[in-house]
């Protein structure tokens, strides 16, 4: 079997990722939480994992650095998804994209006047697209993490965030008042690594399909 790297994203889509991995008869050799190997083996001998930042999944993928990825839709969105295959939609990490303001802030009555609304943002490229398809001027300014922050202390009237439970607009006091879409995991391949590699990969998409059509349809 032709060798292959996984790469997968770190943080909360990790935690879900690994069951779904066991379901299709893969299992890390060490506890990926706490190796500090940053290339880790697993119980099929050709088949090895690299955890990574969410956003840096899709540049190895791209570049055939690793031949799998598991990745957010708002990270493939952003990223653009150039040279990635997506055949799978893994039903982890379901959270909502939406645009959210503080309590109290009358977002429709800013919309309507027509004036320049400020956006703290991660996701600046789906932002600019959401806006820009309801014909709304935005002033976008780029965010790394704790975008919830951005409202409270006036760096701009609105964020585009992730929302999963609703708790962390609800404790800071803001109120989700677009939905963008709806976000999962997606499985993406190297198109070459799809072709020349079709021996081992081909196995390992058959068996995350069926254990992820398992997974979709018990949430
Ligand atoms: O560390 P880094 O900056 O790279 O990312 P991170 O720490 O923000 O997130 P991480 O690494 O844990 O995972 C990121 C990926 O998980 C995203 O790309 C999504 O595809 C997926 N995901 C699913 C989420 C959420 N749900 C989610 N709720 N990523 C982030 N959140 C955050 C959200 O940004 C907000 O701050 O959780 C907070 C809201 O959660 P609730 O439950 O309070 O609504
Ligand atoms: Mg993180």
């Amino acid at each position: 079997m032709t060798p292959l790297t996984i790469a997968l994203s770190k943080g909360r889509i990790l935690d879900e990722t690994l069951p779904l991995l066991a379901a299709a008869g893969l299992v890390p050799d060490e506890d990926l939480s706490t190796s500090r190997k940053l290339i880790v083996a697993t119980n099929r001998p050709n088949i090895s994992l690299v955890v990574l930042r969410a956003t840096d999944v899709p540049t190895y993928v791209q570049y055939g650095a690793a031949d799998v990825g598991v990745a957010g839709k708002d990270v493939l969105l952003e990223h653009g998804g150039a040279g990635l295959y997506q055949p799978l939609d893994l039903g982890i990490g379901r959270c909502r994209l939406m645009v959210a303001t503080r309590l109290g802030y009358d977002w429709t009555a800013s919309v309507q006047r027509g004036g320049r609304i400020r956006v703290a943002t991660k996701y600046v490229r789906i932002a600019r697209e959401h806006f820009a398809a309801k014909s709304m001027h935005v002033d976008l300014i780029k965010l790394y993490g704790s975008m919830e922050l951005a409202p409270l202390l006036g760096l701009a009237d609105a964020i585009v965030d992730l929302v999963s439970t609703g708790n962390t607009l609800k404790a800071n006091d803001l109120v989700a008042v677009e939905d963008i879409m709806p976000i999962t995991a997606r499985l993406i391949v190297n198109p070459g690594a799809l072709k020349l590699k079709r021996d081992s990969v081909k196995p390992l998409l058959d068996a995350l399909a069926a254990v992820a059509n398992i997974a979709s349809a018990a949430a």
